[in-house]
């Protein structure tokens, strides 16, 4: 039986790769940090059979105590401030956990279990405003990251090619592009986007305040993508892959969509509000994740569409 660790347990994908890693028989521990409402550390892992330890990406001593006791043949570093728009609010905090979190991981790693391999949450804000001429980010796409939260993956995702080659370990960068799913938070546009047409729908709320509705990003489903996390972790050679669909859409398609399932018109419930705006806007994504697809021979499940109406189906059924 292997035994994983999941900094970021509590989160989206901790969720789904923790059921994965259950379903393939692993024993599965998760770093979660103390909330001031209990009920909210563990709501999405809630039911599953997991074992979950208090610590801190930024707190060594904790870090050092999880990795030194729990001896994962597999760590999964998924904790991070998630954010990008409020990175800009928090930037030293976002560095710190999101930077800093990554080299403690992978120190805890290098000293007290060194034949771990490793995986890190590395994600397309990396690539900022880069795009290659057909209009495509792929492995070797220059990375320009436009928020502090892309400069701290940045940093994260050299850190991690960096201990590769200096200390030979086991370890892994997954690039992944935006993956969503009903257990996404609902600050981030999928969800925010869904569950208010739903409310719009049953006559509970009357608008819908986004920001920039012209970006685009290439959305796929967390749980096709925590699967290729697990693929990347057990290649024998340590690598770096590229997840995403390949398709962009933008923020307005995506709300056009939604609302028309539920046979409204956007137009008459979308006001858009510089709050929601961003500070400098990574515009485009639409990623290459052929690496992935060849080498490991992973491939989603789900489409755009049916991910979507996954989440509309959720919110249909939570609010009545
Ligand atoms: O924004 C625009 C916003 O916050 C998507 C994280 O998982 O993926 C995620 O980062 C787009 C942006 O995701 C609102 O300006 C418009 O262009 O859902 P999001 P994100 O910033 O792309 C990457 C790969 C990560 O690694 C991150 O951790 O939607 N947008 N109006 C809005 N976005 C939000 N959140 N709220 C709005 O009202």
């Amino acid at each position: 039986m292997k035994t994983a660790l999941i900094t970021g347990i509590s989160g989206q994908d901790g969720s789904y790769l923790s059921e994965h890693l259950l379903s393939l028989g692993y024993e599965v521990h998760g770093m979660v940090r103390r909330h001031s409402v209990a009920e909210n550390q563990d709501i999405r892992i809630r039911n599953l059979n997991v074992n979950t330890h208090y610590g801190d990406l930024t707190d060594v001593y904790s870090i050092n105590r999880i990795v030194g006791e729990v001896q994962p043949d597999e760590i999964y570093n998924l904790g991070a401030m998630s954010h990008v728009r409020i990175s800009f609010d928090m930037p030293a905090f976002t560095l710190q956990t999101n930077a800093i979190g990554v080299l403690n991981m992978l120190e805890a790693t290098r000293t007290l279990a060194p034949k771990a391999r490793f995986y890190q949450a590395s994600s397309s804000e990396m690539f900022g405003n880069s795009v290659d001429p057909d209009g495509t980010q792929r492995l070797t796409t220059p990375m320009n990251p436009v928020s502090p939260y892309g400069c701290a993956k940045l940093l994260g995702f050299n850190l991690v090619r960096h201990y590769r080659n200096a200390y030979k370990l086991h370890a892994c960068n997954g690039i992944l592009f935006n993956h969503e799913s009903p257990r996404r938070g609902v600050n981030f546009v999928t969800n925010k986007v869904v569950r208010r047409a739903v409310e719009i729908y049953r006559g509970k709320e009357k608008e819908l305040v986004l920001g920039n509705l012209d970006s685009v990003r290439d959305w796929g489903h967390s749980k096709d993508y925590t699967r290729g996390m697990h693929q990347i972790v057990n290649h024998e050679i340590a690598d770096d892959f590229i997840i995403a669909s390949g398709e962009s859409r933008s923020v307005r398609d995506l709300c056009e969509l939604v609302f028309q399932r539920l046979g409204l018109d956007y137009l008459k419930f979308v006001r858009q509000d510089g709050q929601f705006m961003r500070p400098e806007e990574l515009k485009y994504l639409r990623g290459d994740a052929s690496k992935i697809k060849s080498v490991l021979r992973w491939s989603p499940e789900y489409t755009f569409e049916s991910m979507i109406e996954e989440m509309i189906t959720y919110w249909l059924d939570k609010i009545k």
